[in-house]
């Protein structure tokens, strides 16, 4: 037979594109597009159903473990099963560093977690908090090279932030050396004061925990990383954006063409305030930085994602089970800053996005592709092997039901977060068969596939990483008197 494999008579849609047709794989690869393919070892039948890339988790945080010795509750099994179940094909976790520690030793840890586990490709982001000049100087370039073309900082957490010297050494090293990073922006001293008067007054209950993590200091913290990062001539992400400020400090730069790019979760689309603040404990399962807002927030997110300020939705999948392993750690009653941040998400972005979404006409179908794969694969240096359905690209696809229309139950999920935020919402529209690189993964609601066999991509420099050749004032030597800085 000609190919593997071949899934026929479904809608296959692209970021830029809708065909019905038959999709022939053969080695992992998408080998033809067009009606009525000839013969295959095994058919999938996908008339009616829509034909999407395979989702790419752009943003998730899986057996990683913070400075305080806290684990998430997923490893890379049920991570990537629930990853998979939700319609992805890759996630790209982060590998974080814990100060003091090598990056290259970080990144073999995480390989080692990850490598036997996975059901479903994988890279890391670094996660970079101690840029000491052997990390900027030698670790960092090195694991650049070897296709870790990405990394996250931190302008908050005692344990992790970077202050704004050592964003600039972070910034031109990743200008020198084609990386692209990613920032966690939120002002850390008006975090801590507003945290310090809220204990003060025994404000402690998880509601302050949004409090405390004001939209100001987004804001400022947003506006702060774009200076610092046009200061030295390099692209520059904002992740997990919560509020109409931020997002529209992100757009002021897009305006004056700067290349920031911005991320968004579906917790600030789909959960408020009011969720940290239900009975008892239960809105601890709601905490997360920066915290989910109100209404008027999440009409500004979504405002933002029709119009392109954001590039890319992530689920930042950070699970904590509701126990002593997870966010009650500290005790039954933790007061607020005891609380790990972080809510689950992996296996309900897609879903989310595209009920509330696409079926309800917020966003088409081709956005959805384009903020949930394509857009993924292209700020990561994955794009064409990833995110697009095309000959010569990896055979990764998610087959859609439309119609199907399910209540979210986590009994359903695959996580190990043991609650899900959006328990009890109706969803319309479910990936029903997930293919990753020719093999079937998912269908008929059932693993196809066995742990360990998912694979680790090196990735390429992106283009979205390429400074734009626009110095500032000060940094050019036609206008600083000839200094030469970058
Ligand atoms: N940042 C993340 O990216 N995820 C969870 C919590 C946080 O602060
Ligand atoms: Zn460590
Ligand atoms: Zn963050
Ligand atoms: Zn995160």
């Amino acid at each position: 037979t000609e190919f593997d494999l071949a899934v026929r008579g479904g809608t296959v849609v692209t970021a830029a594109s809708k065909m019905t047709c038959d999709v022939g794989i053969k080695d992992g690869e998408i080998v033809a597009l067009a009606k009525q393919l000839g013969p295959a070892a095994r058919d999938i039948d996908a008339a009616g159903k829509l034909v999407l890339p395979g989702g790419i988790e752009g943003h998730c945080h899986i057996e990683q473990k913070s400075s305080s010795g806290l684990m998430t509750s997923d490893d890379f099994k049920s991570a990537t099963i629930s990853a998979a179940f939700g319609g992805n094909t890759t996630v790209i976790p982060f590998a974080a560093q814990h100060r003091g520690d090598s990056l290259r030793k970080t990144v073999e840890d995480y390989h080692a977690c990850a490598a036997p586990k996975s059901v479903i490709d994988y890279a890391y982001h670094l996660i970079v908090s101690d840029p000491t000049p052997e990390v900027l100087g030698q670790e960092l370039p090195a694991l650049i090279k070897d296709g870790f073309t990405s990394f996250k900082v931190y302008m908050t957490y005692d344990a992790l932030r970077l202050d704004d010297r050592q964003m600039l050494e972070v910034l031109s090293t990743a200008r020198r050396e084609g990386a692209l990073v990613m920032v966690h922006a939120e002002n850390h001293e008006m975090i801590r004061w507003l945290t310090e008067k809220l204990v003060d007054r025994n404000n402690v209950e998880p509601k302050y925990h949004a409090v405390s993590h004001s939209r100001l200091g987004e804001s400022e913290a947003t506006h702060r990383a774009i200076a610092l990062a046009q200061l030295v001539d390099t692209p520059l992400l904002i992740v997990h954006v919560s509020s109409e400020e931020a997002t529209s400090e992100i757009r002021k730069a897009q305006d004056q063409g700067l290349k920031i790019y911005g991320e968004t979760c579906p917790q600030y689309l789909f959960l408020t305030v009011e969720d940290l603040d239900k009975q008892g404990m239960e809105g601890a399962k709601f905490c997360c930085s920066p915290p989910p807002r109100d209404v008027q927030a999440q009409e500004a997110v979504w405002r933002g994602l029709q119009n392109g300020t954001f590039q890319v939705f992530s689920s930042d999948h950070s699970p904590y089970s509701f126990d002593e392993k997870g966010k009650l750690s500290a005790g039954p009653n933790p007061p607020f800053p005891k609380i790990a941040n972080g809510v689950p998400g992996i296996e309900l972005r897609m879903p989310l996005l595209f009920s509330e979404g696409v079926r309800k006409g917020r966003i088409d179908i081709h956005k959805f592709v384009e903020v949930t794969s394509t857009n993924v694969a292209r700020l990561y240096g994955l794009f064409p092997r990833k995110g697009t359905i095309a000959i010569g690209a990896d055979a990764d696809l998610a087959i859609w039901d439309p119609d199907l229309e399910r209540t979210v139950r986590y009994a359903d999920l695959h996580d190990l977060a043991g609650y899900t935020p959006y328990e009890g919402k109706k969803i319309t529209g479910w990936p029903t068969t997930v293919v990753n690189r020719g093999r079937i993964v998912v269908s008929e609601n059932t693993l196809q596939v066995e742990p360990g066999s998912g694979e680790f991509l090196a990735r390429e420099s992106s283009e979205f990483a390429a400074p734009l050749g626009q110095l500032a004032p000060e940094t050019d030597p036609a206008r600083n008197f000839g200094a030469q800085i970058l």
